[in-house]
């Protein structure tokens, strides 16, 4: 039943992207652009916008159906869904840098866009056009609304901290200087609070919250003390996209490419997850030992070139292929019995999060136009346990 309703959801929220797409490539077309431009961003577009999960882009037609209460008509169901897409969007151009800069193989169970041949550092300005299209589509669809200003300071903010967020991961992890000591969990929360959570999270409530005309203070019904709720919804999607970027962390380490779409790099890339943290909290001597000399060790060209066939070849189901100083490191994981320390952290969270949703005040039954706990606990029932 829930699976259908899912589907179904899915399908509605796909057939949105057909018109804008048609939107995007016909705007290219208006510009006098030759058909071979227009063939390479409908191509970009393809393989970069869709085949994820889209969880972000569709949180944000789910939010406005619960803050209005109703079901949708079509109109604001469509742009809804502009907004939903310019979030994936978005998504999409962070990730086609992000593969870049984490060098990493597959995405979405397909070569990164940098991999494929006759893209190569093409996919810089592929990333900007991606990025671009976002405010395209918001002049076509938003440009005489009251809130057209919000929604554009709300993806420039957002984008900006994110590219903050993206600076630390990145200078946390020098490829060619591993010191596991510069690493810490408050260092991870930073970096995973920016690079993560407010776009994969804050972004899509808040794109729904003034798309529905939540104003930036109100008063219940049964309080006078006034109301932030932009500041509400911030306070409870933070730590969930804290949670859901160490989930991600976590799948770097034990997904498997069929599953997770992707090759982990977070070990040979040197990252400061949530994972190499956790076991520098535990190991014991002989174990930070391996740690120090295996962490952040690129494979042998050999052991390279044995991954990236493996990721292109139909071995999907299998772990990949690991470079020994990788496998190394993947035992200390193991050894530690980080499986059951994250199993922990994942009800801790639920409980935390949970808790946090049910201090959510929504004035007397049936007040409209304010926050709705409904609109956390589904989100966070998207992520809870997630295995992709
Ligand atoms: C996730 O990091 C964060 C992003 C994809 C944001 C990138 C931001 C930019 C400004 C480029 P990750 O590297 O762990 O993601 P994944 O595991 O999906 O590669
Ligand atoms: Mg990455
Ligand atoms: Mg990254
Ligand atoms: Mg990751």
């Amino acid at each position: 039943m829930v699976l259908t309703d899912k589907n179904t959801q899915r399908t509605k929220f796909e057939g949105a992207w057909k018109v804008i797409r048609h939107e995007l490539l016909a705007h290219l077309k208006s510009c006098g652009m030759p058909e071979e431009a227009i063939n390479w961003y409908a191509r970009s577009l393809d393989y970069n916008v869709t085949g994820g999960k889209l969880n972000r882009g569709i949180s944000v037609v789910d939010t406005v159906e619960i803050l209005k209460g109703r079901p949708l008509t079509d109109e604001e169901y469509l742009r809804a869904a502009v907004l939903g897409w310019s979030v994936e969007l978005l998504q999409a151009f962070f990730l086609v840098t992000d593969d870049a800069m984490d060098a990493s193989i597959t995405r979405r169970g397909q070569p990164c866009w940098y991999r494929v041949p006759e893209v190569g550092l093409i996919a810089i300005n592929d990333a900007a056009m991606l990025e671009g299209a976002i405010y395209h589509l918001l002049k076509v669809y938003f440009k005489k609304e009251t809130y057209y200003v919000d929604l554009l300071e709300l993806f420039h903010s957002v984008s900006y901290q994110t590219e903050i967020g993206q600076l630390i991961d990145m200078i946390t992890a020098p490829p060619d200087e591993v010191d596991l000591d510069k690493f810490s969990l408050k260092r991870h929360s930073l970096i995973i609070v920016y690079k993560t959570a407010f776009y994969s999270f804050y972004l899509p409530v808040a794109l729904a919250m003034h798309f529905c005309g939540i104003p930036t203070s109100y008063v219940l019904s049964n309080s006078s003390t006034p109301v932030a709720p932009y500041e509400v919804a911030k306070e409870i999607l933070v730590p969930l996209g804290e949670y859901f970027q160490v989930q991600d962390d976590f799948l770097d380490f034990s997904g498997v490419p069929a599953q997770i779409g992707k090759v982990g790099t977070d070990i040979v890339d040197n990252k400061c997850s949530w994972c190499i943290n956790t076991a520098l909290s535990v190991a014991t001597p002989e174990q930070r030992k391996i740690l120090d000399e295996n962490y952040g060790v690129k494979p042998t060209p050999e052991e390279e070139e044995m991954a990236k066939r493996m990721a292109e070849g139909k071995n999907g189901e299998e772990q990949g292929y690991l470079g020994e100083a990788e496998k190394r490191v993947k035992a200390v994981f193991e050894e530690i019995g980080l499986h059951k320390i994250y199993e922990e952290y994942e009800e801790n969270s639920y409980k935390k999060l949970t808790r946090l949703i049910d201090g959510i005040d929504e004035g007397t039954p049936g007040q409209k136009g304010v926050l709705k706990k409904e609109v956390f606990v589904a989100f966070l029932n998207k992520v809870y346990r997630r295995q992709k």
